[in-house]
């Protein structure tokens, strides 16, 4: 076996990236079923939500496919595939240009960060314009694009193209025909010498060649642009129709020429990086690993460096087309999957010696959109957890966690699509249902003034009485202190073996305030006087007694509710930044810092809760998708007035 190269696919939902996969595998000469989108879901909606993984063999090297899906709320794929791609395809379509994710998927993988080249695909659509595509690749993305073939239309039929380097044309229809057409010499021949030109500017040999006007050979163009590609110099753009298979062989070819040979060491210890994970109650679990150095070995031990605990391989499988077949071992450089083990995450990395060092995969974008989930019956219930967490797994964007105010479940996630996804994904694969809401506000309550108040818990009802008396100061502390309890009695009225009691009351007290029974909040409480009763008292009467002092001091303490407010950073390309702005304004948002980076603004805000719950879907339809963001919990705030009194009046209501 020669090379491993390992190719990942992204672009723009729809460009065409899962059929071009499928055509590229085909091509080899693939004969089985190819299925990329091979969920239930996936074959409902039409798109890819998963990494599709395929292999091939071309040239004698083993080429591995990886199909990211271009929806922006399956984006984690785009995150998990690129740090283990040698190349990356930028698939653009034809007819529609630049698209989000295109922007996206440039920004994280082209050029310097992976050698990259765009595939402009669709280009049998009658309104495909290839030249539009590259000057607005030009224009719009940083960095070096420069088309490596030049497309023929006959009759507005796209027939075939012209490659560049060879200067020779390719007949989709006809491959022995070769002359450039007449029309499209001119044109050709100006790409080549620019071509020429831009290698030339980063190969020094060729330089020198190209000043003194030497004949520069097709190998060493291509040799020259291959070295440019490896470097993150230049980007090729090639283009094709991925659905009839046109553009697909010169394309592998490419591919195959242009993908960098991986750096990576079949001697020495091993290591691999768990990218992907995926998970079905029938198939099971299994982890995709690529090698990175040595060899993986079927039924040898290795260590999983991030919990520290050594795994056995008992289960390997490689690819073929997209099915699997078992394999005993993997070479560095190799995709391979492990099944059978339980423990591993996306970003494990595994190694034959303990003190490895791990191998880090990727920032991945944070979850930014949460609903509360409800099991439909009780038979949900029961089933729902082991679900949840199975599934969650698999998804680096997927949370779930438990409001410790509000007591909901909670699922955080990149959007609406995503949530509704998992959800049928929950039902179909483990029959489990549920029903999602907008998350209730955990609000709190606090109070804005020192007060005190002292009672007496008393009872005589036969037999030994109840007796304890408290008297209490209330302050509010600073914002996020909590709660804070101070023993101030001076000399007997209370006995120290009642004050856990007092502090026992106070803290239930705080369990529900008096405004809306919400939890109380960044109070100190000062016990400083009270009275027992030698035989009577007990701790649970000062557990009473400091339980309703704290009710009637926290009554005269001008008590409020507080809010948590959210800090986003928010990043709008710059044409929208006033619109996302005035939304932000609109959302009793607090403005706190902008600065340009690129063409766009990056805006730092504060947000109340309530006002962000379906941001991550505002925002989209706001910037047409094209603004991203990230939230996370910043701090308690209070409430305003007018909305203090809704809440509270809503709260009697549900009483
Ligand atoms: N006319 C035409 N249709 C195409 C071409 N390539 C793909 N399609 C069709 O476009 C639709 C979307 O193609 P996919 O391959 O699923 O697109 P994708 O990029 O994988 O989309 P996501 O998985 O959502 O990111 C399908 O109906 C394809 O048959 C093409 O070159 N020309
Ligand atoms: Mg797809």
């Amino acid at each position: 076996m020669g090379q491993r190269k390992n190719i990942c696919f992204i672009g723009h939902s729809g460009a065409g990236k899962s059929t071009l996969v499928t055509a590229l595998l085909r091509k080899s000469g693939i004969k089985e079923e190819i299925v990329l989108d091979s969920s239930d879901e996936e074959k409902a909606h039409g798109y890819s939500i998963d990494m599709g993984i395929g292999a091939c063999t071309w040239n004698g090297e083993k080429i591995t496919m990886l199909d990211t899906p271009g929806g922006d709320e399956f984006i984690e794929e785009m995150y998990k595939a690129i740090p283990v791609a040698d190349l990356s395809v930028l698939t653009v379509n034809g007819e529609k240009g630049i698209e989000v994710t295109t922007e996206r998927g440039w920004e994280l993988s082209g050029g310097k960060q992976l050698p990259t080249i765009v595939f402009v695909n669709h280009m049998d659509k009658e309104n495909a314009n290839f030249d539009d595509v590259v000057s607005s690749l030009r224009n719009q993305l940083e960095g070096k694009f420069i088309p490596i073939q030049v497309p023929i239309r006959q009759e507005k039929e796209f027939v075939g193209v012209v490659d560049v380097i060879a200067n020779r044309a390719l007949y989709f229809d006809d491959e022995r025909k070769k002359t450039v057409p007449a029309d499209l010499q001119q044109d050709v021949s100006e790409l080549r010498n620019s071509l020429i030109e831009e290698i030339a500017s980063i190969d020094d040999e060729l330089m020198l060649k190209f000043l003194e006007d030497e004949e520069i050979s097709v190998s060493e163009l291509s040799a020259g642009l291959r070295k440019g590609v490896a470097d993150g110099a230049v980007t090729p753009i090639v283009c094709g129709v991925a659905s009839q298979d046109k553009g697909i062989r010169a394309l592998m070819n490419a591919l195959v020429d242009l993908a960098p040979e991986s750096k990576e060491n079949k001697e020495g210890p091993c290591s691999a990086i768990v990218f992907n994970l995926s998970t079905d109650p029938y198939l099971g679990r299994l982890n995709y690993v690529r090698i990175l150095q040595g060899i993986l070995k079927e039924g040898e031990t290795y260590y999983d460096i991030s919990r520290n605990e050594k795994i056995e391989i008992r289960d390997l499988h490689t690819f073929e087309g997209t099915k699997q077949l078992p394999a005993t071992q993997g070479e560095s450089g190799e995709i391979v999957a492990i099944g059978k083990l339980k423990d591993l995450r996306v970003g494990t990395t595994i190694a034959s010696e303990k003190d490895t060092a791990p191998f880090l995969l990727a920032d991945f974008p944070k979850p930014v959109y949460s609903r509360t989930i409800v099991p439909k019956s009780q038979a949900d219930v029961g089933k729902m957890s082991s679900a949840m967490r199975e599934l969650t797994t698999s998804k680096v964007t997927l949370r779930l966690e438990r409001d410790t105010v509000t007591k909901e479940m909670i699922l955080w996630g990149m959007g609406s699509i995503q949530l509704s996804v998992f959800i049928s994904r929950l039902k179909n694969r483990f029959n489990v249902s549920l029903d999602t809401r907008r998350p209730a506000i955990p609000y709190k309550e606090t109070i804005t003034k020192k007060a005190t108040a002292r009672y007496r818990h008393k009872k005589q009802s036969g037999g030994r009485g109840q007796f304890g008396e408290v008297e209490l100061r209330i302050e509010p502390t600073q914002r996020g202190k909590g709660f804070e309890f101070v023993d101030e009695i001076k000399g007997a009225s209370i006995p120290g073996q009642y004050i856990p009691g007092v502090e026992k009351g106070v803290v239930e007290a705080m369990v529900e305030g008096n405004l809306a029974k919400y939890p109380v909040t960044d109070v100190l409480v000062a016990v400083y006087d009270g009275s027992f009763h030698p035989v009577d008292s007990s701790e649970l009467a000062f557990k009473l007694a400091a339980r309703n002092a704290f009710r009637e001091a926290m009554d005269q303490a001008q008590p409020c509710l507080l809010e948590p407010v959210m800090s986003l950073e928010v990043r709008i390309p710059d044409e929208y930044t006033g619109d996302v702005i005035s939304d932000l304004n609109g959302r009793r948002g607090k403005i706190l810092g902008m600065e340009p980076v690129g063409r766009a603004t990056v805006v730092r805000a504060e947000v109340p809760l309530i006002d962000s719950q379906s941001y991550a879907l505002d925002l989209k339809s706001i910037s047409q998708g094209r603004a991203t963001f990230q939230m996370q919990f910043l701090k308690y705030h209070q409430v305003p007035a007018n909305l203090q009194e809704k809440i509270i009046s809503k709260s009697k209501e549900t009483e």
